[in-house]
C-alpha cells in the first residue's frame, strides 16, 4: 500500500487538514493507496505558489519550455511499465491497454507538444502603414481537472501544452485514480523543474475540485469528467470570465452502410464499443446498422465478442477488465435493468461474469449487446459508460443520420462503407465534434478533438491546445515615417 502526498512548491506533503481517502484496486476490492482529502486551503497553497514561480517561468523561451517537456517525456519513459502497472491496478484495465495506450500517450503527450511548440510560427497582418504581431502570452495559472478512466494520458495531455506555453499548473486528478498523477509529479520532482511551477492536489471533486474553480487567481480551467459535472464547473467559472474547456461524456454512433466491409472491419468496431470496459467517452455505444446487413453484422458482431476474455488485468491476455469500481458497476446494471423495462433484449452478457480466486468479486460485467430497443429510449440515448451497446436497424441513410443525432450528446461518430465520398457527406450531417470513416480512435494529435451540445465547449490538441493555454495579444506598431 502506497502513501500518496500532495506536490506543492516543490514539495511532497499531506493535506493540511491531514484528511485522507483510502484509494481500491476495482478488480480485487483490495486497498492500494491512501491519498490527502485535501480542502480550499490546500489549493490555497498551490496558488500562492504559482504565484511566486510564474513570471521566471513565463519569463524562458518557448524552446527552453519544450527541453522540459522532453526532459520529463525522457523520465516518463524510464518509467513506462510502471506506469503501466500503476495504471491497470488503480482502473482494473488490461495491462495489454495500459502499456499500448495509457502508457504510450503520456510519454507521446509531452514528446508531441515539446516538438509542435518549437514549430510555432510568428503570425503577423502587415498593413500599407503597421505591422501587427499577435503572440501568444501565458494565461497565468492553469487549474487541470481529470478523470479516471485514461488516467495520465488526460492529465498529460493538459499538463504538457500548458506548462509548455508558460502556465503554472494545479492538477487535480480522480480521486479515484491518484497513482500515475503521483508518478508524475516524480518525475518532474526528480528532472528539477522549478518549484512551484507544477502542483498536485489531490481529494474529492465536490470540496477540493470545486475550491480549484471558484479560485479567482486561476485563469484557466480545462475539465475532462462527465457532463452534469461539466455544468458545475461551467457554472462556477463563468462569472469570473475564466478560459474554460469542456471535454464531456458522450453517446457516439457507429453507422454501418449496406457496402460496409464487415469482416475486415469487425474486429475494430468492437474494440469502439468495448475499449477499456466500454470507458471511453468516444467509445461507440450505439450501433446503427442498415437493415440489409443486419443479420450477418450481428453474426459476426457476436463472434467477435466471445473471444474477449474477460479476467486478471494484469494478465497478458486479458481483453476486458473491471469497470472502475463496485458503485460504477451498479449504475451500469442500472442501465441493463433499465433496458429490459424499455423492452430491449440482452443478447449477450448482461451480467457480472463468474471468476474465481482474488479478482471474484471485482468490479467485473460481461461485454452486452441489447436489441429491440427504441433510438429514442433512455438506454439507447443516455451515456452508460460501460461494456454496454444498443443495435438499432435503419433503411435509409437520412434515417440514420436522424437517430445518430437524436441524444443530447455530440462528441464523435464513426461510419462504415465502402463508398468514402458517401461517407463524408454523411459525417457532415452530424451534429458532432469528430467522425472517423472506416477507423476508430486513430488519433493525430494535431487535430482538434473535442465535441458539441452536452459533449463540452471547445478544442483541444496540437494548435488548438497551444492557443487554449494561452492569450492572445495583438501588437499593432505603426511604421515611422
Ligand atoms: O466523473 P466526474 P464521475 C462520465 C461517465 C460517468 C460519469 C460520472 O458517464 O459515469 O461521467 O463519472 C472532478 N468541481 N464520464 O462522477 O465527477 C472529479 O473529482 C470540480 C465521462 O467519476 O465528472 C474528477 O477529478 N471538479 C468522462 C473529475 O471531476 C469536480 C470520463 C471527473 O469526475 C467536481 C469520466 C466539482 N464540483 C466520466 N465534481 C469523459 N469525458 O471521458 C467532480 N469533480
Amino acid at each position: 500500500m502506497i502513501v500518496i502526498n500532495n506536490y506543492v512548491n516543490g514539495e511532497f506533503i499531506e493535506s493540511t487538514n491531514g484528511c485522507t481517502i483510502d484509494n481500491f484496486n476495482p478488480a480485487t476490492n483490495e486497498k492500494i493507496a491512501i491519498i490527502p482529502q485535501s480542502s480550499a486551503k490546500d489549493i490555497i497553497n498551490a496558488v500562492d505558489a504559482c504565484k511566486a514561480s510564474k513570471s521566471s517561468w513565463a519569463k524562458l523561451t518557448i524552446h527552453e519550455r519544450a527541453e522540459w517537456l522532453d526532459k520529463i517525456a525522457d523520465e516518463l519513459n524510464n518509467r513506462f511499465e510502471e506506469i503501466a502497472t500503476l495504471e491497470s491496478l488503480d482502473t482494473g484495465k488490461p495491462i495489454s491497454l495500459a502499456r499500448n495506450v495509457d502508457a504510450t500517450r503520456s510519454v507521446n503527450n509531452f514528446r508531441f507538444f515539446a516538438d509542435l511548440a518549437r514549430k510555432m510560427k510568428k503570425t503577423q497582418f502587415e498593413m500599407n502603414d503597421a505591422m501587427n504581431n499577435v503572440i501568444n502570452k501565458p494565461v497565468g495559472i492553469a487549474g487541470l481537472i481529470t478523470p479516471w478512466n485514461l488516467p495520465l494520458y488526460l492529465l498529460s495531455w493538459k499538463v504538457a501544452p500548458a506548462l509548455v506555453m508558460g502556465n503554472c499548473v494545479i492538477a487535480k486528478p480522480s480521486e479515484l485514480t491518484p497513482m500515475t498523477a503521483n508518478l508524475l509529479a516524480e518525475v518532474i520532482h526528480n528532472v528539477g523543474l522549478p518549484k512551484g511551477v507544477f502542483n498536485l492536489v489531490h481529494g474529492y471533486g465536490n470540496s477540493c475540485g470545486q475550491a480549484l474553480v471558484e479560485h479567482p487567481d486561476i485563469n484557466l480551467i480545462s475539465f475532462t469528467g462527465g457532463t452534469a459535472t461539466g455544468k458545475i464547473v461551467a457554472k462556477s467559472a463563468a462569472p469570473m470570465f475564466k478560459k474554460i474547456s469542456l471535454e464531456l461524456g458522450g453517446k457516439n454512433a457507429t453507422i454501418i452502410l449496406d457496402d460496409a466491409d464487415i469482416i475486415s472491419n469487425i474486429d475494430n468496431i468492437v474494440k469502439s464499443a468495448f475499449l477499456n470496459q466500454g470507458q471511453v467517452c468516444l467509445c461507440g455505444s450505439r450501433i446503427l446498422v442498415h437493415e440489409s446487413i443486419y443479420n450477418s453484422f450481428l453474426k459476426q458482431f457476436l463472434k467477435s465478442i466471445s473471444t474477449m476474455k474477460i479476467g486478471d488485468p494484469l494478465d497478458e491476455n486479458t481483453k476486458l477488465g473491471s469497470l472502475i469500481s463496485n458503485e460504477h458497476l451498479e449504475k451500469v446494471e442500472s442501465y441493463v435493468n433499465l433496458a429490459k423495462n424499455e423492452g430491449g433484449e440482452i443478447i449477450i452478457g448482461g451480467k457480472r461474469p463468474n471468476l474465481n480466486g482474488k479478482i471474484s468479486e471485482g468490479a467485473f460485467f460481461e461485454p452486452t449487446v441489447i436489441v429491440g430497443l427504441n433510438h429514442n429510449s433512455r438506454t439507447a440515448t443516455e451515456e452508460i459508460f460501460g461494456p454496454v451497446v444498443t443495435i438499432h436497424q435503419f433503411n435509409d441513410i437520412e434515417d440514420a443520420i436522424n437517430i445518430a443525432n437524436c441524444t443530447k450528446y455530440g462528441l464523435a461518430a464513426s461510419i462504415w462503407t465502402e463508398d468514402t465520398k458517401l461517407g463524408e457527406s454523411i459525417a457532415k450531417k452530424l451534429d458532432t465534434g469528430m467522425v472517423w470513416i472506416n477507423c476508430w480512435l486513430h488519433r493525430d494529435l494535431r487535430v482538434p478533438f473535442g465535441g458539441v451540445k452536452s459533449s463540452g465547449v471547445g478544442r483541444e490538441g496540437g494548435f488548438y491546445s497551444l492557443e487554449f493555454f494561452s492569450e492572445l495579444q495583438n501588437i499593432c506598431t505603426f511604421f515611422n515615417s
